[in-house]
Parts: C-alpha cells; sequence; structure tokens
C-alpha cells in the first residue's frame, strides 16, 4: 500500500496542552508519526511518497472562508495581542448567548472552537495545511486506480467542522478527501471512522446529505470527549436522515464487543455500496492509549484490517489519533496489513 506523509507535520508543535487544569505537553506530538513511519518502512508496506499541493480550493469545498482566514492569521493576531503563552480560547458562545463573531483574537478563539485543550502556535496552520494535502494525494492516486493508500496525517482532523477546531483538529482531512471523491464523479462515499473518540467534525459536516454515509464507533459522550455529539439516536436530518449511525461504547470495551459494533457498521456499508471507504483510523483505541478507555490489542488491528478488506471498495486510510506512541507504528500498521492479509 502507498503512503503519503511529509516532514511538514513537524511544523505542528505546540508545547502546551490544557489538560487536567495543568498545562502539559501536548498528547498530540511529532513523535507519532515518526512512529508510524518507521514501523511502515520496518514492514515494507509499500511505497512511500511526499504529497502534492493542491491549494485551499478543495479544502473550501468542505471550510468556511472566514474560519480558514482565522486558522491563518490567529498566531500572528495573538502574538500581537502580546500574550506570552500559546493561543487557547476563554469563553465561548453558550447557551442563550449572541453567535457574532468578536473582532478580538481572545473572542475569535471562543468563536471558531469547539475545545480548549487544542493550543494554536506558530507553524499550526502550515502544517494543516500540509496534512490536508496528504489526504488529497493520497485521495487522487485512489481516483487514479490504486485499490487502497495510506494518508498518513498529522494534525488529525475529525474533529473540526467546517467552522470550529478542537480536539487536535483544524482542518477535517477525511471530509476533504471524501469530497474530492464525490467532485471528481463518485456518487457515494462511506467515511467510518474507528478513532476512540466520536467524529462529531465529519459527521456535522454531513449530517444533511446523502452522498455520504457517516458511521463512528467511540467511547460513549455521557464519559468521552467531545462529550457533546455521538449518541446512538443521532440519524442524520432531512434528505441526509438515515446516512449517520453512531455506536457509543462503555468504558472498559474490548474488542468483543467492539467488534460487533464493526460487523454491523461494514454490513451497513456493504449495503450502501459505495464508491469509495475513507477509514478514519484513530488507534487510540489501544489498551494502554493515556486518554480513552477501550481495551484493544495490538493483533486486534490486523483483524478489523481484514474486515474493512472484505468489502472490496477502494478504501483510503486517513491517519486520526492515537497517543501511545510507543506502540502507535505497530497498532496502525497492523490495520493496514490485516487489509493487505500479510
Ligand atoms: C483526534 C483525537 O483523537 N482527538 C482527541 C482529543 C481529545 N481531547 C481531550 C481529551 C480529554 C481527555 N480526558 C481524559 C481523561 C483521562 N484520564
Ligand atoms: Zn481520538
Amino acid at each position: 500500500m502507498l503512503t503519503v506523509q511529509t516532514d511538514k507535520h513537524k511544523l505542528r508543535d505546540a508545547k502546551t496542552e490544557l489538560h487536567g487544569g495543568q498545562l502539559v505537553p501536548p498528547f498530540e506530538c511529532p513523535a507519532r508519526v515518526d512512529r508510524i513511519l518507521e514501523r511502515a518502512k520496518a514492514v515494507k508496506l509499500g511505497e512511500f511518497r511526499e504529497p502534492d499541493d493542491f491549494g485551499l480550493d478543495p479544502v473550501r469545498r468542505i471550510h468556511d472562508a472566514k474560519f480558514l482566514d482565522f486558522l491563518s492569521t490567529c498566531w500572528d493576531e495573538w502574538q500581537a495581542a502580546g500574550f506570552k503563552g500559546e493561543a487557547i480560547p476563554t469563553g465561548w458562545p453558550a447557551r442563550r448567548m449572541q453567535t457574532r463573531c468578536p473582532e478580538f483574537i481572545d473572542g475569535k478563539l471562543g468563536y471558531y472552537s469547539l475545545a480548549a485543550e487544542t493550543a494554536i502556535s506558530n507553524g499550526t496552520w502550515e502544517a494543516a495545511k500540509a496534512s490536508a494535502n496528504v489526504a488529497l494525494t493520497a485521495q487522487a492516486e485512489i481516483a487514479k486506480g490504486a485499490s487502497s493508500a495510506f494518508a498518513l496525517c498529522r494534525p488529525p482532523g475529525h474533529h473540526a467542522t467546517s467552522d470550529m477546531y478542537g480536539g487536535y483538529c483544524f482542518i477535517n482531512n477525511a471530509a476533504v478527501a471524501a469530497q474530492a471523491f464525490l467532485d471528481q464523479g463518485a456518487s457515494r462515499v462511506a467515511i467510518l471512522d474507528v478513532d476512540f473518540h466520536h467524529g462529531n467534525g465529519t459527521q456535522d459536516i454531513f449530517y444533511g446529505r446523502d452522498d455520504v454515509f457517516f458511521q463512528s464507533l467511540h467511547g460513549e459522550p455521557q464519559h468521552a470527549f467531545p462529550y457533546f455529539l455521538g449518541y446512538a439516536d443521532e440519524l442524520g436530518k432531512e434528505k441526509g436522515e438515515g446516512f449517520t449511525a453512531n455506536y457509543p461504547l462503555p468504558p472498559g470495551t474490548d474488542f468483543a464487543s467492539w467488534g460487533d459494533a464493526m460487523t454491523a457498521a461494514i454490513k451497513r456499508i456493504h449495503d450502501y455500496g459505495p464508491d469509495a471507504v475513507v477509514i478514519s483510523l484513530g488507534v487510540d483505541t489501544y489498551k494502554d492509549d493515556p486518554i480513552s478507555f477501550f481495551k484493544l490489542e495490538s493483533d486486534d488491528y490486523k483483524t478489523y484490517g481484514a474486515m474493512i478488506a472484505d468489502l472490496k471498495r477502494p478504501t483510503l486510510f486517513v491517519m486520526e489519533g492515537g497517543y501511545a506512541v510507543e506502540e502507535i507504528g505497530i497498532n496502525a500498521v497492523n490495520v493496514l496489513m490485516g487489509f493487505e492479509d500479510k
């Protein structure tokens, strides 16, 4: 399988994450991609290539222009305001308040974010654009006839909505790639989000549409970030009704029950008959993940990679989360090896 990656992810190198009332080194760190790349090379997964530059047009198909402008100027505005640390929001348009965008950067951060753990720092925007290019390059290889490709994206994307960042995500790489398939002639795309966290951004982007069938397996919202979306009764709206499916799972979920949800999701993709499948590939379902509560073992990743292969559809893997850095390479590459039956 072809892997697309670039060292530009290293430009996303924030020093702080708001966690447990402290500013700690971010869980979403550059070493994550280094470990995955090392492992993919060690097992000779396939070819490796750098991304092409697609510019912002395919990104604008998913994200609001003003949101992208905000991301591109945020760090400069934050510095110009004289703040000393990294850019972290402090207030939001909560219940019964106005959703008008303020002018001051501290207010804009709240307007354009859905969580406070993700600090914006120098290089974040450049890395986010490069990550989208990684997804688009892998998508283009599939459009040209490859049966699968691995977009080794960083920063991840599935929490980002059309106009909000958060959960370590800025541009929704999987959504941008799915839209590219449609814009190039596909009629139906299925997105299967296997990251531990609910793919709230991807769900929100496609909630009213029937040309993208979104499914997510994740820690139940009562106990897990992003807390405010991902219940089983969220099924889509208007013509999108029936084209969203959620599988919220409780603390301690092991592969026996996770695999049952996966079997159900795979069956529904089969029935949908998509022209392409996009896997939002997070391996924070691992038993030793530091911020999650599922109990998957390294071998389980091979098993579910093979389940995805059974669909026999063109398949784009887009990297999302996974914070057990020592094992992230083995777990992510096991999915791809299971898919390729290696
Ligand atoms: C892409 C992705 O995986 N994003 C995850 C963002 C999670 N951000 C907040 C996590 C809050 C975790 N609280 C964990 C308590 C652990 N004991
Ligand atoms: Zn996650």
